[in-house]
């Protein structure tokens, strides 16, 4: 059984809930956020989860952030390492690649979701469904709309390759992108003609992971 701290809307959770299900481990969630509560946003009013700001969570997490995980007293945050860890420690040997070049790609692909289409979709997470309308940008998000067509494009061609991030099998690498894009497609924001994209993520929904936790729209729209 792995502790984990989070909220099943905060898509760095869920990278983590579909990591645990592809590696078949128990979880205890414990409900854990600085802005978010059972009736959504703080900036609608809501209370958040809180325990984030506790000392003994931030023992755990210095940076307040969600998810943190204790395996059997190993504390570990930040959700890329998190999948890293249980690849290589609690998973099936494919889940990392089964050799070092195979991971190092999916890794890749785990900084490269991080840092190209983790901005956007944050954007468009806020204005869409977070914010208070009277908080909200139209500018901001039709900048976005337009924006993410350009990461979108460089996944659709790498899928143009091969049937998953990586290479010819799924890994932890398939799992930022594919939570990322899944939430995308729930926004709804936006025609974009990503075939490979589209053939991928069917891919990804024959995974129970994937389909507890990643596919209900509530935990794109839940805020
Ligand atoms: N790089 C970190 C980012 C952690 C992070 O920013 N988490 C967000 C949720 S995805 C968070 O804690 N948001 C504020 C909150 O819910 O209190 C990771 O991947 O775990």
């Amino acid at each position: 059984m792995i502790k984990v701290w989070g909220r099943p809307t905060s898509i760095c959770t869920q990278r983590v809930l579909w990591g645990l299900a592809e590696c078949d481990i128990p979880h205890e969630l414990t409900l854990a956020s600085a802005t978010m509560g059972p009736n959504g946003h703080v900036s609608k009013g809501g209370v958040a989860f809180g325990i984030v700001d506790t000392p003994p969570y931030r023992t755990m997490n210095p940076n307040g952030t969600v998810p943190t995980i204790d395996d059997d007293g190993f504390i570990l945050w930040d959700s890329n390492a998190i999948l890293l860890w249980l690849a290589l420690k609690r998973g099936p040997d494919a889940l990392s690649g089964g050799d070092p070049q195979h991971l190092a790609r999916a890794l890749q692909w785990m900084s490269w979701t991080n840092e190209k289409l983790e901005p956007i979709l944050h954007t468009l997470v806020m204005e869409l469904v977070r914010l208070p309308e009277s908080e909200r940008d139209p500018a901001k998000l039709d900048e976005a709309c337009i924006e993410i067509s350009r990461p979108l494009e460089v996944l659709n061609a790498q899928l143009a390759r091969q049937p998953f991030v990586a290479g010819d099998r799924f890994t932890i690498g398939d799992i930022p992108a594919g939570a990322a894009v899944r939430r995308w497609q729930v926004l709804n924001c936006g025609r974009h003609d990503v075939p490979n994209i589209v053939a991928w993520q069917n891919r990804l929904s024959e995974r129970k992971g994937f389909q507890t936790y990643i596919a209900p729209p509530e935990f794109h729209l839940g805020g």
